[in-house]
């Protein structure tokens, strides 16, 4: 299929190229594999950092009803477990809320996203599906045009041009999707939550038998089982200091402040096995469309991980695209691809409505008091908490969108 146009350039081409082999790249590349389709996914990274990016972790049931349909949930089935119960705890002592029996709700699948990754990378590549590791797509041209295409440039450096009828941005927050859309074409809605965290990846077990919020004056402080062996932990960190600034044992301390250790037990400590910065942002891209040009998961939309809402969305509209993409090449029928971005926006929005309702719960004041004190965000967090702890209505609404998506 490879033909040399010049010395340098390469002409390659695909039915659909999908960039990216994310949760959302590899999903939508099965599905459309599995029906048929002649696609492609470029990656810009290699096999094993792919397989090794520690991230997401919760997935909601729909997530996981979805990937059973395509029989991809063997491995968190086998390896995973339940999780239905979130613990808070601020200065008037902690509560329990088992969302798993509250609502409509569900409980959570606990998979670390890289052995997701792993399972999709694996069972893609056992069905013979097309994958370019090392690949890194530069720009997506002709999208609104007759001829779209991607340049890339391959391991060795030379770029090459994949003709494509359709092009699935999965390449995240940073892609080239993104990148090649005109500002004429689509806006981008962004939002900063005004709060940084350091995530960190401990070897150490779970400490909580439930996810573990803290609310506390000197910032906010999470936990989250992983597996047996692993957990990830948060802290609410000062904007612009590096991530290795502290110690593991000053981190170790200040979690157990946060936590409340002298009245709920110490944290079961352990190495840290990876730490980042990151600022709480989100934006979302309108359209998720332009011309053959579609956008799925963070390259469409990016979530603050306080509600675990990312990696969700990404399978769902790579399911929602798959359909669409199989329906327009098979059957020349292109009634969903003109519903994509509708259909996926209105769970997107309701992701980030819920995602900045927890962002607000579990940090403190964002903004200033007209004498320039912070009682009034204060107050409005407390009373949010006492809510959450007493309505059943509130608890009931919490479970919904926690699991949902
Ligand atoms: P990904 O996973 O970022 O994959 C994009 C892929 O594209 C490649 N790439 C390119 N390839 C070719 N050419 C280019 N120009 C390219 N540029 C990039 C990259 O190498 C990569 O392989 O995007 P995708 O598939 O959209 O999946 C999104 C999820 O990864 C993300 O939303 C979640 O990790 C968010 N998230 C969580 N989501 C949940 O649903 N539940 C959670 O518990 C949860 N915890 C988290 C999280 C995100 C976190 N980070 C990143 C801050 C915890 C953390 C710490």
């Amino acid at each position: 299929m490879t033909e040399s146009q010049n010395s340098r350039a390469l002409w390659e081409s695909a039915d659909v190229v999908v960039l990216g082999a994310g949760p959302a790249g590899l999903v939508l590349g099965t599905l459309l594999h599995t029906a048929g389709i002649d696609c492609v996914i470029l990656e810009r990274a290699s096999r094993t950092q792919v397989q090794t990016r520690a991230r997401a972790g919760f997935l909601a049931p729909n997530t996981v009803r979805i990937l059973e349909r395509h029989g991809l949930a063997d491995g968190l089935h086998r390896h995973g477990s339940r999780h239905g119960t979130c613990e808070f705890r601020t200065e008037d002592g902690r509560f329990r809320l088992d969302y798993g029996g509250l609502g409509q709700g569900g409980q959570h699948h606990v998979y670390p996203q890289q052995n997701l990754v792993t399972d999709l990378l694996t069972h893609y590549l056992d069905l013979g599906g097309r994958i370019r590791f090392h690949t890194e797509a530069q720009a997506v041209h002709d999208a609104d045009g007759a001829e779209p295409s991607v340049m890339t440039r391959e391991p060795d450096g030379r770029p090459t041009r994949w003709a494509a009828r359709y092009v699935a941005g999965c390449d995240g927050r940073h892609g080239a999707a993104r990148r090649s859309l005109p500002p004429s074409a689509v806006r981008r809605h962004r939002r900063d939550h005004g709060v940084t965290w350091l995530g960190l990846l401990a070897e150490a077990p779970p400490s909580l038998d439930a996810v573990g919020y803290a609310i506390h004056d000197r910032g906010f402080a999470g936990h989250m089982a992983r597996t047996p062996e692993v957990t990830r932990y948060y802290l609410q960190w000062q904007r612009g200091t590096a991530a290795d600034a502290w110690s593991e044992e000053r981190i170790w301390d200040e979690l157990d402040v946060r936590v409340r250790a002298c009245d709920h037990g110490p944290l079961r400590r352990g190495g840290i096995l990876e730490r980042a910065v990151f600022d709480l942002t989100c934006d979302v891209i309108e359209p998720l469309r332009h011309g053959s040009l579609f956008l799925a998961g963070d390259a469409a939309s990016l979530l603050a991980p306080a509600a675990a809402k990312g990696a969700n969305l990404a399978v769902l509209e790579a399911e929602v695209l798959a359909e669409a993409l199989t329906d327009a090449i098979a059957r020349g029928d292109t009634a969903g691809l003109d519903r994509y971005s509708e259909q996926c926006l209105a769970h997107i929005w309701r992701a980030q409505e819920f995602t900045g309702w927890m962002t607000r719960l579990l940090h403190g004041p964002a903004g200033r008091d007209e004498d320039g004190g912070s009682h009034f965000d204060t107050a409005l967090q407390r009373s949010r908490l006492a809510s959450l702890r007493t309505s059943r209505v509130h608890q009931d609404w919490f479970a919904e969108n926690y699991v949902g998506v």
